[in-house]
C-alpha cells in the first residue's frame, strides 16, 4: 500500500526526495516552496498541487507522509506539527538545531503512532550493511577504535554560497551537516554509542560574499562584492569516546579535491574493515593472520544487506541508490515492514554529539553526553 506523500522544501535535497519517491512508484501529490515560474511549470507538468505553505499541507487530511526538505531551523516546527495532525514524517537531517528540539521531536514521537525517520542517507548502501553484519557475527572481534573523514570542497572559496553559511555562533555548519553522517554511520555499523566529544573547529574564512544571483548546493555561483560574517566552522577535528571504541573524525567543507569523501574505518581485536562512500561497492578488510580481501557487491553478501542493492554485481549504484533504499524501507514500514533507517531517536543522538561538540569547542574540554536527554 502506498501513501500519498508532499515534499516540503523543494532545493537540492527535496529535487532529490522526489526522484526517489518516483522512481519507488509512491504517489508525491503536493510540493510546498516559493512559487517561482519554473516550479509551477513542473508542478502543472505532473499534475501536482503547489501548497501555499507547509501549514496548508500538514492539515490537507489527503496527505498521510510528509517529507521534509526545508532548511534546518525550520526542522523542528514543521516535523512537529506533522507529528501532531497524525502525518508520518521522513526529516531532512540534522533533526534540529540542537539537542532541546531534537528531545522535544523525539519525546513527541514515543507519544505518538506514526512512523519518523531521519535522512542518514549511508544507511542505505549494501556494504554498509554487510559492514554490519560482519561486525555482528564478530569477524572483526572487539571494535575498539573508529577513524573516519567527511571531506567537501563545494565551499573552498569565500565566493562559494550556501544558506547553511548563515547559522549563528551557538550552531555548527560542517559538524551539523556531514559530521552528523559519520556519527550516524559509526553508531550504526558497530551498534556503540557515543558518550564523550572533544572537538576542536576552525573558520577559515570568517567573511564570505553574497552571491550576486540565485544559488544551488554544489553549483559555482558569482559573487557579490557584498560581505557577510560567518561565525561557524569550515572544519572539525572530533575525538569520540563510544565506550568501548575510540573514535578521530574529521571534517571539512574546504578540503580542495574533495567531492563527497565520506570515509569509515573500524578496527577490531580481530581485523579492521573500511568502506569509502566514493567507492561504495567495496568493502575492504585487513587481517594479521590470513590475507586482507576486498568484498565486492554480490549475491553472497549477507541477508540483511541484499535488499538493499537492486542491480547485480557489476552494475554500479551510487548515492541516489542509497536514499530511495532508505526511503523505500521508510515508506514499508509504514505497512509493518522492517526500521534499519534512521529514527528520531538516532537523530537525536546525532544532535547530542553535534551539540557537545559545540560545547568543547567553546571550552576546550571533553563534554559527557547526558545518559538521556528525553
Ligand atoms: C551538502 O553538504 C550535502 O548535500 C549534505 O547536506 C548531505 O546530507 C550529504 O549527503 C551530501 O552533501
Amino acid at each position: 500500500m502506498t501513501h500519498s506523500t508532499v515534499i516540503i522544501g523543494f532545493g537540492f535535497i527535496g529535487k532529490a526526495h522526489y526522484d526517489c519517491l518516483t522512481r519507488l512508484g509512491i504517489p508525491v501529490t503536493g510540493i510546498v516552496d516559493q512559487p517561482t515560474e519554473q516550479l509551477e511549470a513542473f508542478v502543472a507538468a505532473r499534475g501536482l498541487r503547489l501548497y501555499s505553505d507547509w501549514q496548508e499541507a500538514i492539515s490537507d487530511p489527503d496527505v498521510q507522509v510528509i517529507h521534509n526538505c526545508t532548511p534546518n531551523a525550520l526542522h523542528q516546527v514543521i516535523n512537529s506539527a506533522a507529528i501532531e495532525a497524525g502525518k508520518h514524517i521522513f526529516s531532512e537531517k540534522p533533526l534540529g538545531i540542537d539537542a532541546q528540539e531534537t528531545a522535544q521531536q523525539w519525546r513527541l514521537a514515543q507519544r505518538s503512532a506514526v512512523k519518523h525517520a531521519v535522512n542518514f542517507t549511508y544507511r542505505g548502501y549494501p556494504l554498509v550493511h554487510e559492514l554490519r553484519a560482519l561486525i555482528q557475527q564478530g569477524t572483526l572481534g572487539d571494535i575498539r577504535f573508529i577513524k573516519g573523514h567527511y571531506l567537501q570542497d563545494w565551499l573552498l572559496f569565500p565566493t562559494d554560497y550556501s544558506w547553511r553559511l548563515h547559522a549563528n555562533r551557538e550552531e555548527t555548519r560542517a559538524v551539523a551537516d556531514i559530521g552528523s553522517h559519520l556519527v550516524d554511520l559509526a553508531r550504526f555499523v558497530t551498534g556503540l554509542n557515543p558518550r564523550s566529544v572533544y572537538a576542536s573547529f576552525e573558520t577559515v574564512y570568517e567573511e564570505r560574499y553574497l552571491p550576486a544571483g540565485q544559488v544551488k548546493a554544489f553549483e559555482v555561483s558569482e559573487a557579490s562584492s557584498e560581505t557577510y560574517p560567518v561565525f561557524t566552522e569550515d572544519q572539525a577535528s572530533l575525538l569520540i569516546d563510544f565506550g568501548t571504541a575510540k573514535a578521530n573524525f574529521e571534517v571539512s567543507q574546504v578540503a580542495a579535491g574533495h567531492k563527497n569523501d565520506l570515509f569509515i574505518e573500524v578496527f577490531g581485536t580481530r581485523g579492521s574493515a573500511r568502506w569509502h562512500q566514493e567507492r561504495p561497492e567495496e568493502l575492504q578488510l585487513g587481517f594479521r593472520d590470513q590475507p586482507n580481501q576486498t568484498i565486492v557487491k554480490s549475491n553472497l553478501l549477507a541477508p540483511t544487506a541484499q535488499p538493499f542493492m537492486h542491480y547485480p554485481a557489476g552494475h554500479p549504484e551510487g548515492y541516489p541508490d542509497a536514499m530511495s533504499n532508505v526511503i523505500r524501507t521508510f515508506h514499508e514500514s509504514l505497512s509493518g515492514g522492517a526500521s534499519p533507517f534512521a529514527t528520531f531517536e538516532d537523530g537525536h543522538i546525532a544532535a547530542q554529539v553535534i551539540e557537545a561538540a559545540v560545547q568543547s569547542q567553546q571550552s576546550k574540554a571533553a563534554v559527557e553526553l547526558s545518559e538521556s536527554a528525553v
